[in-house]
């Protein structure tokens, strides 16, 4: 038996999984992966053998070492476990992740804290861009303990602000892959963005639904699962990813007139399970597609002027808000959010 592998457990904003040193496990990308696969007991959709949660949310992880590049403090690499399939994926990002890459880094001293307030500067190694981190640090020990609230977590914790720029493109090669606001797939106006994270964005109501559904009646909902899937793959291509077959980029975003004083209103799939709340790149970028006049998202969408915006994005368990500041032209130049993390376990994890 292995004497087991040092890790952190730990949510990081309504996500969780489990936090690894680069150096605690195996170069080889094909060793590192068939290793967190039987770390989280993958596949099976319980996943009785091992630490997911059986659902896409809890069934993460963070890769994270210290940086060589001037201005910039940690790397942090994201992958995805596949639960029912024996796929680990670094073709997405992940920002609810990304909020305990901070305290992790520094908790592992792999960035001295300050007494205070710690800037983590953290570069997104799946996307190639950097994410700032502000992660409270009385006496220069991370403190989890707070009076900050997100949707679809219980209780409060210490606030981890985020701050993103220039992730237009990310994994597509521009904000707008096929160069258009709006390409039409299967009848369906379609806008296939990515700031941050690629996504196609429709409205709800083109593809049979009312856009304030819950998870579990989504999720439950094969018709709808057959239609979207049909147009996931037809837009992965022409995004510039490829075969998405088994990928889980694109996410699908459908959005809905806002019913709670917010922005909008979405239902996210990623891309097989409907989300529980909505990613953190997937809300800057479904964000970003209201800004578009002839964006499905902008038909649907209540905007607030000025150059600094706050958006307030309903999900299927409250909101996200994310302050967008745009540019003279237009263009999204950074996008703030607020999360928060809780350190759950550190200690050995067994493969
Ligand atoms: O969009 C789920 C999550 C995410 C990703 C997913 C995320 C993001 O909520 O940045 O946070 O889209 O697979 O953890």
């Amino acid at each position: 038996m292995s004497d087991g592998i040092r890790c952190m457990w730990m949510r990081g904003g309504t996500s969780k999984g489990g936090y690894f040193l680069k150096d605690d496990l195996p170069s080889d990308p094909a060793e590192r992966d068939a290793l967190l696969l039987r770390i989280m007991g993958s596949p099976d959709a319980r996943q009785i053998d091992g630490m997911g949660g059986a659902d896409p949310l809890t069934s993460k992880v963070a890769v994270v070492s210290k940086s060589d590049q001037y201005g910039v403090d940690v790397n942090y690499l994201f992958l995805q476990v596949f639960v029912d399939q024996a796929i680990v994926t670094d073709a997405q990002n992940c920002g609810n992740i990304l909020a305990g890459v901070g305290p992790f880094a520094i908790e592992r001293d792999l960035v001295m804290a300050n007494d205070g307030t710690t800037s983590v500067s953290i570069f997104m190694e799946n996307t190639g861009q950097t994410a700032i981190a502000e992660i409270e640090t009385p006496a220069g020990r991370v403190n989890y303990a707070g009076k900050a609230r997100i949707d679809g977590v219980p209780g409060s914790h210490a606030p981890v602000p985020l701050e993103f720029r220039d992730t237009a493109g990310s994994s597509c090669g521009a904000l707008l892959p096929t160069g258009n606001e709006v390409d039409v797939i299967d009848g369906v106006d379609c806008t296939l963005i990515d700031n941050g994270m690629p996504c196609i964005v429709m409205k709800a109501r083109d593809v049979g639904i009312t856009g304030y559904e819950t998870r579990e009646d989504l999720d439950a909902n094969s018709e709808l699962k057959q239609r979207i899937e049909a147009i996931r793959l037809k837009a992965g291509p022409i995004m510039n990813l490829g075969d998405v077959a088994e990928k889980s980029v694109p996410k699908i975003m459908l959005v809905a007139p806002p019913r709670d004083g917010g922005a909008v209103t979405v239902r996210s799939f990623i891309p097989h399970r409907a989300h529980a709340t909505i990613g953190v790149l997937g809300a800057v970028t479904v964000a970003t597609a209201c800004l578009l006049g002839s964006s499905p998202a902008a038909e649907v969408a209540d905007i607030p002027g000025g150059q600094k915006k706050k958006l307030s994005i309903e999900h299927p368990t409250g909101e996200m808000s994310s302050i967008l500041k745009v540019g003279k032209t237009g263009e999204v130049e950074s996008a703030a959010l607020l999360r928060t993390a809780r350190k759950l376990m550190d200690g050995v994890v067994f493969p």
